[in-house]
């Protein structure tokens, strides 16, 4: 059965052009409850940890310097289906690419800039969630 959790960062361009709120209107909207939530800036080394997968990748090093240049929201979203629903609420990761209303269609910059993270699997979501919370900041 898939799992009811997802993890989600607004970006730094998305937080810099104003649109958290935007973005977390949508999220609920959508059925998404809110069950932990920060703002928060994350260093260079942060970044790396977190988007190790990619460390072979030719925008790796793009992609750090990104995500450490602001501050960012990150939180734990519950819905059923949590992770296929909110990468379909999210779309593509190529805005150009992304179906209209989604998040990145309305809000991402580029692809590299785009927008909102979001787990791709239930196992991404446990360890992205507990990358950035403790147990006792998770509020069901
Ligand atoms: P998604 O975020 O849709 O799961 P991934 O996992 O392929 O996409 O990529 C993770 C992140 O790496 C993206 N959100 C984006 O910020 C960045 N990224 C992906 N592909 C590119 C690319 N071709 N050029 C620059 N940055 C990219």
């Amino acid at each position: 059965m898939a799992g009811t959790r997802t993890f989600t960062m607004i970006k730094p361009d998305a937080v810099r052009n104003g649109h958290i709120g935007g973005i977390l209107e949508q999220i609920n909207a959508s059925g998404f409850k809110i069950i932990a939530m920060k703002y928060t800036k994350l260093s260079a080394e942060k970044a790396g940890e977190f988007y190790a997968v990619h460390k072979e990748r030719p925008f790796y090093g793009e992609l750090v310097e990104f995500m450490s240049s602001g501050p960012i929201v990150a939180a734990i979203l519950e819905k059923s289906n949590a992770v296929e629903d909110f990468r379909t609420l999210i779309g593509a990761t190529d805005p150009s690419k992304a179906e209209a209303g989604t998040i990145r269609a309305k809000y991402a910059t580029n692809i590299g800039e785009n927008a909102v993270h979001g787990s791709d699997s239930d196992e991404n979501a446990a360890i992205e969630g507990s990358f950035h919370f403790a147990g006792v900041e998770i509020f069901q």
